[in-house]
């Protein structure tokens, strides 16, 4: 519940926000626009968020911020956008003294550990938080404004996946009320590499089909060690096979260094999350991943048969 999250943050005048592991837009654009917001709203207050945060941002809307661990043992926790403790990038989150949570993902029951509000209709979390700050009549600044529309930009991706179109978008108005600008931050995520270009190549001419309407590709760690790649960041351009007519689902499963898999599954049509939960990952319906216990080709078909199979059934219910 709402209440009780804002009952924990009104009970602890120390703060430290957790964003999950590879944070992207929505994660550090929540855990710094809540952290502006309860800074400027509680002046007395101790707030402060852990984690890398979005590098290319940081000179334009804000750093992160050095906690020691005794600070984290006095403080709440606030988990943004992410299911559970084990989500988190800094694992330091264990330590804290109490927890709440507020989230967008599908709720997977992992936790328990104190008050939560999670809206899984919510396309961001950053549209959650300004909601509760407009709502509740905290303040903001620009910084903040900033980081909270970076979030709600990247998370619709780009204003497209939104459920509540009339409330998503007075939102992102009030936010440039409070000096967001826009033309400034678009500017700064459009800037891409030549490195991605070469990828994207290899991207468009290695990828694989499958009967029913799975469009995929495999990515073993040589592969993307030769494009520089981490796993994480390859799996965070699924998006190249997105969208293709006759292909409602897309998927890249990119192996770690250790061997385990990076899996990101998207789709257009029918639910992609129930599998990624099946096999221990989660996220929203048509936007999920999982970590894979290994880059097994047995393992990896069978996930391509388990999407395959939603793909034909979805096409056959149509
Ligand atoms: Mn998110």
């Amino acid at each position: 519940m709402l209440k009780e999250v804002l009952k924990a943050i009104e009970d602890n005048d120390s703060i430290v926000i957790f964003g999950h592991s590879f944070p992207d837009g929505d994660c550090y654009g929540s855990q710094i626009g809540l952290r502006e917001s309860l800074r400027l709203s509680y002046p007395y207050k101790k707030v402060y968020a852990v984690g890398s945060g979005y590098r290319r941002f940081h000179e334009r809307i804000s750093y992160m911020d050095e906690v020691s661990d005794e600070v984290i043992k006095q403080s709440l926790a606030i988990l943004v956008d992410g299911n559970d403790l084990s989500r988190m990038e800094d694992s330091r989150v264990y330590q804290a003294k109490c927890w709440a949570k507020l989230d967008h993902h599908v709720d997977t029951g992992h936790f328990v550990e104190g008050p939560q509000f999670v809206d899984d209709r919510a396309n961001s979390c950053c549209e959650i938080i300004t909601r509760i700050i407009m709502d509740y009549g905290l303040k903001l600044n620009k910084a903040g404004a900033e980081a909270l529309y970076l979030g709600i930009l990247t998370d619709t991706g780009r204003f497209q996946y939104i459920y509540d179109y009339i409330s998503a978008f007075k939102e992102v108005s009030w936010l440039c009320e409070q000096g967001c600008e826009p033309g400034p931050l678009n500017k700064i995520l459009n800037i891409t590499y030549e490195a991605v270009m070469a990828f994207k190549g290899y991207v468009f001419t290695h990828y694989q089909k499958t009967e029913n309407g799975v469009i995929y590709l495999l990515l073993d760690k040589e592969t993307l060690k030769e494009y520089n790649l981490p796993a994480n960041k390859a799996g965070n351009m699924v998006n190249l096979l997105g969208n293709i007519d006759g292909y409602p689902v897309w998927a890249f499963f990119c192996e770690n260094e250790d061997g385990t898999n990076h899996a990101e599954f998207r789709s257009n049509g029918p639910a992609v999350q129930p599998i990624a939960a099946n096999h221990g990952g989660g996220g929203h319906l048509h936007a999920a991943g999982v970590t894979l216990d290994n880059s097994s080709e047995e393992l990896i078909n069978q996930i391509i048969k388990e999407l395959d199979d939603v793909v034909k059934a979805f096409k056959e219910n149509k």
